[in-house]
């Protein structure tokens, strides 16, 4: 039996991973040429985020239709082929479920919209406090009120993404077995996995204005989520043992992620959270320019890392994903180390508890797209956010930065398979444009290249499946106030790892507290490694991977 412990995730955003048809988006056969790709870099699972049928206006995170595939990537065919297609490569299949909310031509929206009293009880209808006032303050994720009003009821439904994502009511039984039925449909197709869009959004609490925010804290981790995530699993895919569920979970809290995630709480595998990835924010606000924080990104990781361990829960350990700007422009260095941080970044993550997840482009070291100007931005928030922007008085230049280094764009532009023409994603004009640099950073490259990035993170994962440690083992920081350097211990059994990185391009020496002569190197983006007794002298972003066994 599969053990998530021991399995990697590699993430395909389908729309920008492989044109097979010359249309420009990519699609589900494209996803089965590139199997041995997949399978080459070791991943055990691929997750696919949504491909259903979907207006798209945000990439299909707003499903019209659960059980029919957007004709723009395919046919059921096509899927049932590379369900086939991977399954005969030992790789499973995780599907993206978004349940949280519709897309409003969803046929139980358009009901609801009908005036159809059963179909509106789907959905969140509420009266607004007074005419032209909406029911609370609440902010939509992408800007704007959480509240589309509707003329002909005199009401407003809850849109906590854009206003074509209506929420659903999960409080009606009569949602929940239809979401059910989906689940299961999709279980029948052969997955074996599956990821739950911000599933702690689900269950709403009081709709009160919020005074000290935008809203969140009425609805986040809310007050019947853990029993509607026991129901789903006990209705579903909890009967198969080989099932591994991954939720996405937004501003949650560890409390809450001990019973998500936790090894007898029936709920879900494993759990996403975010709080890692905002520490270049200001608290929660995303569109702003300043430094990471290094120290608390550090203090975050490792308060998941131990904490959740204690707990008996289980993480998804993770950089990147279609929200998130490319780390290695993140916290890594482009311009100058850009092979080194990114193979940095690949090692904090691919040696912790948890399991890793590798999002399309990550293990080439794909960086940020570089876009200047706003016709090339296709993300709903980066062309909202353009705009609020500007409104709340910032010049357009400014504007352009804060995109430059936060919008989800960063991620989508289209796989670099080649140096070639469009990368070699596409024969025909692509959805979004390609990042230039694709002539030095793209996969035909890296893969004959034994120092590359991606030779690198093939590495990665195969460390995991031959130490147990890595897979099973528990979690100590170390030196944890190290202003450059990030340090961590695994045990398990008799057998120790250090994993020992430098963040910063100057060089330091790190002192570990014991005698590191003991210790082999089994991986490291150096070619050699300099320790001597107790110290590690470190080069700019260097990282060394060190073990024993007593
Ligand atoms: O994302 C949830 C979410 O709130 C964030 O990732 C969000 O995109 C970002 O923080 C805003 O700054 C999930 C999906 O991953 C995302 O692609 C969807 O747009 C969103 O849900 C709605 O379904």
């Amino acid at each position: 039996m599969a053990d998530f412990r021991k399995s990697t995730v590699y993430q395909v955003y389908p729309k920008s991973f492989y044109d097979s048809n010359g249309d420009g988006l990519g699609d589900l056969r494209g996803i089965t040429e590139k199997l041995d790709y997949i399978r080459d870099l070791g991943a055990d699972y691929i997750w696919i985020t949504p491909f259903f049928v979907s207006p798209q206006n945000d990439n299909g995170y707003d499903v019209e239709d659960y059980y029919k595939i957007d004709p723009r990537y395919g046919t059921m065919e096509d899927f049932e082929e590379l369900a086939r297609e991977a399954g005969k490569r030992g790789i499973r299949l995780m599907l993206d479920m978004v349940f949280n909310h519709t897309s409003t031509r969803h046929e139980w929206f358009r009901k609801a919209m009908e005036g159809d009293e059963a179909y509106k009880d789907f959905y969140i209808f509420r009266k607004g406090k007074a005419p032209g006032v909406p029911p609370t303050n609440w902010e939509s994720k992408f800007g704007g009120s959480a509240w589309e009003y509707v003329e002909q009821f005199d009401e407003y439904y809850l849109h906590l993404f854009d206003v074509t994502q209506a929420d659903l009511n999960w409080d009606n039984p009569r949602v929940r077995e239809e979401l059910q039925k989906i689940v299961r449909f999709w279980m029948g197709k052969g997955v074996k996995g599956f990821r739950f869009d911000v599933v702690n959004l689900i269950s709403k609490g009081a709709f009160e204005d919020d005074d000290q925010g935008d809203g969140r804290r009425f609805y986040t981790d809310g007050p019947h989520v853990h029993e509607y995530l026991k129901e789903l699993n006990e209705a579903t895919f909890g009967t198969d043992a080989e099932f591994i569920t991954v939720g996405e979970m937004s501003s949650t809290t560890l409390e809450n992620c001990y019973r998500y995630a936790g090894e007898d709480s029936h709920e879900l595998s494993m759990v996403f959270s975010f709080h890692h990835l905002k520490v270049d924010f200001m608290g929660n606000e995303k569109w702003v320019i300043v430094p990471f924080d290094f120290q608390k990104l550090k203090d975050i990781l490792y308060e998941w890392q131990t904490k959740m361990a204690e707990h008996r829960a289980w993480n998804a350990v993770f950089w990147c994903n279609h929200d998130q700007p490319r780390v290695v422009s993140r916290f890594g260095n482009v311009k100058k180390y850009w092979k080194e941080s990114a193979k940095m970044l690949g090692t904090v993550v691919h040696c912790m508890r948890g399991t890793p997840y590798i999002y399309q482009g990550e293990e080439l070291g794909m960086t940020n797209c570089g876009f200047t100007d706003i016709s090339q931005y296709r993300d709903v928030e980066s062309l909202n956010h353009f705009r609020i922007l500007q409104d709340k008085g910032l010049s357009e230049e400014n504007a352009y930065q804060i995109l430059a280094i936060h919008s989800r764009d960063n991620s989508r532009t289209p796989m670099q398979w080649t140096g070639g023409r469009q990368a070699g994603f596409t024969e025909g004009e692509p959805w979004i444009q390609v990042s230039e640099n694709h002539s030095f950073i793209n996969a035909e490259d890296e893969e004959r290249d034994e120092d590359s990035i991606l030779s690198y993170y093939r590495k990665l994962v195969q460390l995991r499946k031959d130490y147990d440690v890595i897979a099973y083992g528990d979690f100590e920081p170390l030196d944890v106030r190290n202003p450059s350097v990030m340090a961590y211990k695994r045990t398990w059994e008799g057998q120790e790892l250090l994993v020992i990185c430098n963040f910063y391009g100057k060089e330091t020496v790190w002192s570990s507290g014991q005698d590191l002569d003991a210790f082999c190197c089994i991986l490291g983006n150096y070619e050699d490694q300099r320790t001597e007794k107790d110290r590690a002298a470190l080069r700019p972003y260097e990282c060394m991977v060190l073990y024993r066994k007593k």
